[in-house]
Formats: C-alpha cells, sequence, structure tokens
C-alpha cells in the first residue's frame, strides 16, 4: 500500500514539475513572441543637413509604426565615438545594430563584436569598408553614381570653360568619398579644371559660405559649383549673391547640388541651382522592411542600393516638388 501511495506521490511530482516546466517554456516562448523589436541605431549627427534630419524623422516613424524599440545615439561628428556607442549597444543585446558611418573605415572590430554576440549588422545610408562577411545586409546610396550622373549632365551643358569649384562633404565618409572621386574622375577624362576643391566639416552651409567667399575675394574665376549636399550649395549661392556673381538658368555660374530635398528642387524650379542629384533618405521604411524579413527568416539581398534620379531646370515642375516626401 505504501509502495502504490509514494508511487503516486512521485508521479504527481512529475507531472506538476512538467506542467510548470511547460509553462514556463509557454511564458519564454510567449514573452519571446511579444518582446518587442529592439534596434540600435548609430546616427552621424542630429543637426547635420536637412537630409540627415528626413532621414532620422524616417527611421523614427517607420520604428514607431512597426513597434521596433528605436535605440538611436549620434557620433556627433565624432568617429571615435560611434565606436563606442557601437560597442555599447552590443553589450546591451540589441536585436539588431545598424549604423550609418562618420567614416567608412574603422568598423571591422563593432561588426566582429556584433557577428561574435549574434546581432545582424545593418549598414545604412553609407556603406562601411568591411568585408561582406562582417555584414548581414546594407540599404546605402551609391554615391559614385550619383557623381558620375552630376558629370554625364555637365558634360551635356558644353560650357565655353570648366572651372569647377568642389565643395566636398564629411572628409571620409563615404558620401564625400563617392562624390568626390566622380568629379576628380570627369575632371581628368574631360580635361577640365578644378580650381578649388575642399571638403566642409559636418557638410556645413556656413562653412562653404565662406569658403566660396574666400575665393571669390582671391579673384579666382569658375564657372561650376559642385557642392555635395543642398545646404552647402546654398552656402555657395549666398557668398556670390554677396559678390553680384550671377548663377543658375541665367548666370555664369552652374550650380549642381545633391541630395534634392524640397527646398533645394525649389530653386531648382526659380532657376538658381542647375541639378539637383537625389540622394533619398528614407530609409526607416526600407530597413524595417529588412528586418522584418530576417525575422521570418527570409533571404535578403546583401548589398541593396536606393533608386535614385537627377533634377534639373527641364525636368522638375512644381507637382513633382509637391508630391515628394521630404
Ligand atoms: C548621403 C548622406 C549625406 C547627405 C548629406 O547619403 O550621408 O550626409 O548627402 C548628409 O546632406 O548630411
Amino acid at each position: 500500500m505504501k509502495k502504490i501511495f509514494s508511487t503516486a506521490l512521485v508521479l504527481m511530482l512529475m507531472f506538476t514539475l512538467l506542467a510548470a516546466c511547460g509553462k514556463k517554456d509557454a511564458e519564454t516562448s510567449a514573452t519571446k513572441e511579444d518582446k518587442k523589436i529592439t534596434v540600435g541605431v548609430v546616427q552621424t549627427n542630429a543637426n547635420e543637413s536637412d537630409w540627415r534630419t528626413a532621414n532620422t524623422k524616417s527611421f523614427n516613424e517607420a520604428f514607431a509604426t512597426a513597434g521596433f524599440e528605436l535605440k538611436m545615439v549620434f557620433g556627433e561628428g565624432d568617429h571615435a565615438k560611434q565606436i563606442s556607442q557601437a560597442q555599447q549597444l552590443i553589450q546591451e543585446e540589441v536585436d539588431y545594430l545598424v549604423v550609418l558611418g562618420l567614416q567608412s573605415a574603422g568598423w571591422e572590430d563593432v561588426a566582429k563584436a556584433a557577428k561574435t554576440a549574434g546581432i545582424p549588422f545593418i549598414m545604412a545610408d553609407r556603406k562601411l569598408d568591411l568585408s561582406e562577411n562582417l555584414y548581414t545586409a546594407m540599404v546605402c546610396s551609391d554615391f559614385l553614381a550619383e557623381g558620375n550622373k552630376a558629370v554625364d549632365w555637365l558634360k551635356t551643358q558644353k560650357l565655353d570653360a570648366y572651372k569647377i569649384v568642389v565643395l566636398g562633404g564629411d572628409t571620409g565618409s563615404s558620401a564625400q568619398l563617392g562624390r568626390s572621386k566622380a568629379i576628380e574622375d570627369g575632371a581628368k577624362a574631360n580635361k577640365w579644371d578644378i580650381v578649388f576643391n575642399q571638403n566642409m566639416k559636418g557638410w556645413d552651409e556656413t562653412l562653404a559660405k565662406q569658403a566660396v567667399a574666400d575665393l571669390i575675394a582671391t579673384g579666382t574665376k569658375f564657372t561650376v559649383i559642385y557642392a555635395e549636399n543642398d545646404n552647402m550649395a546654398r552656402g555657395a549661392c549666398t557668398a556670390m549673391d554677396a559678390a553680384g556673381i550671377t548663377y543658375g538658368k541665367n548666370g555664369t555660374v552652374k550650380v549642381i547640388a545633391f541630395d534634392a530635398n524640397k527646398w533645394g528642387l525649389q530653386n531648382v524650379l526659380s532657376g538658381k541651382f542647375s541639378l539637383d542629384v537625389e540622394c533619398n533618405p528614407l530609409h526607416g521604411p526600407r530597413i524595417v522592411k529588412l528586418i522584418n524579413s530576417l525575422k521570418a527568416g527570409e533571404k535578403v539581398e546583401q548589398n541593396a542600393y536606393v533608386d535614385e534620379t537627377t533634377f534639373d531646370i527641364n525636368s522638375i515642375t512644381q507637382a513633382i516638388i509637391d508630391a515628394r516626401k521630404y
């Protein structure tokens, strides 16, 4: 009798334990399923440019809609700070790490740490110098292609003289490297003169305005402003206004800009900018789609470049501008 009772007691204990484990597993899996996806985003600077503002807004809105928890940090022009911020996010065991690098180089250790931690490393905006085994995917712009579009357009202008002022972006960023390589190679191939070629820290509009004002003061003549974003192109226009130099549709200087913000395109329509090359900042939805695909175990394209176009005085209309999202 005693034996039957102790057997029954053991069986009861076993079933209770099993039920408890099952419940825990169920809770764990339920918690896992319900757990918000946490995404670490290492952004460049908060107020770098209108492009960057649109880009940050895109992440905030898309991640909120998707129900992702966003942990966004800003390097504020300091590459070393971005590296330590990325390492910190890995320590915090984010589910995904998205990097928009101030500099292309120097990301190997972070990428290796993310890989060791089992955290997918995603590049956005600017491709980084990483071998394909060190990142999961990228959603970036092809900056060399952007620059080549500007060079091809410049060729069609058949100017009497090509005296080009290059206002580069942040030195060492893939956006600056690609756009600068395009104009430098284009000038060499077409025997154009680059009369000024300097990168503006932080893509800064005021620095660009001052650089062009100083150049004008030296008496250097130029026929093209190649500004690697809208803000710096506007800075150059302010300097030319102050010096009485005409530009754009009926002017002596062609102004080329990149980003194609709405206000930049308004400057194309009004004839101030001659060309604006699109660089699309709306990466939020793209990264959400990518993360959802990864979460579902779907195969994703590792190297996805964003489709982008150009706008000049002959192609732009107010309707096109009004329909734009940034
Ligand atoms: C390009 C982006 C650049 C923009 C600038 O993708 O990284 O940085 O062209 C921005 O306006 O600040």
